[in-house]
């Protein structure tokens, strides 16, 4: 009997294997103090869900662009206003942009930019483990301690977002076969379903797993009489 092995990758996944353009809004965060000082805005932002995959999925940004307007306190310059771009535990790559930076002048201005490519900048990709970005607002020179520097009055930054796929190995001994399912989510539960009929057949929920590291191994025995299995995994909502 000869047996077709077809294995379709995360489903829900499938579309967004390229980078996926999102959009942060940004208006109305403020930079009071230098970095870490508790004052600040900071904003955590579900990347995993812009970009379509989700909550909790492994995101990796690989490109950033602005286009927004800032307005200072008092004497503050344009150019000290910044934004920290990192994961949750800010580690890895973490970007400093200063939309303004050569711009010693106070007051109210716009900024935008293209898309700017990190590894043209020879920047390290940020890699969100849990899918989540952090951007902490802050000031490059703190003038008045404990009070508003710059705000951040309108606009947004655009990251290019690349979500994690699955990639699947397959090894066939007669009618048993073996998948390998790896680049999975710790902790994020998936699930395995089996079809004999792509159009119309009837999708049958095999296995339903959280996984504890980053690969599962998955075995089936393919039922007489068909010649043909279908496979996909699903990530689950919850
Ligand atoms: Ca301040
Ligand atoms: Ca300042
Ligand atoms: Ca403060």
């Amino acid at each position: 009997m000869r047996i077709l092995l077809v294995f379709i990758g995360v489903m829900a996944l499938v579309g967004t294997a390229h980078g996926v353009m999102c959009t942060q809004n940004v208006a109305g965060a403020t930079s009071w103090d230098a970095q870490t000082d508790p004052d600040n805005t900071v904003l955590d932002v579900d990347m995993a869900a812009k970009a379509g995959v989700q909550t909790g999925t492994r995101v990796v940004l690989t490109a950033l662009g602005w286009d927004v307007t800032i307005s200072t306190v008092g004497a503050s310059w344009l150019s000290e206003a910044t934004v920290r771009l990192s994961n949750r535990t800010q580690t890895g790559g973490i970007i400093h942009l200063r939309p303004g930076i050569s711009d010693t002048n106070s007051g109210t201005q716009a900024y935008s930019s293209g898309m700017l490519d990190f590894s043209d900048l020879s920047l390290a990709n940020i890699v969100l483990e849990d899918g989540y970005l952090r951007i902490e607002f802050f000031e490059e020179w703190d003038d008045v301690a404990d009070a508003v520097d710059a705000t951040w009055t309108a606009g947004d930054l655009f990251f290019e977002a690349v979500p994690a796929t699955s990639f699947c190995s397959l090894s066939v001994t007669g009618i048993e076969m073996s998948v390998t399912i790896t680049n999975l989510t710790p902790g994020v539960t998936n699930r395995i379903f089996r079809t004999f009929d792509l159009m119309g057949g009837v999708w049958t929920n095999l296995n339903t797993f959280v996984p504890v590291g980053n690969s599962v191994e998955f075995k089936d025995t393919i039922p007489a009489p068909h010649s043909t299995v279908i496979y996909k995994t699903v990530t689950d909502v919850e």
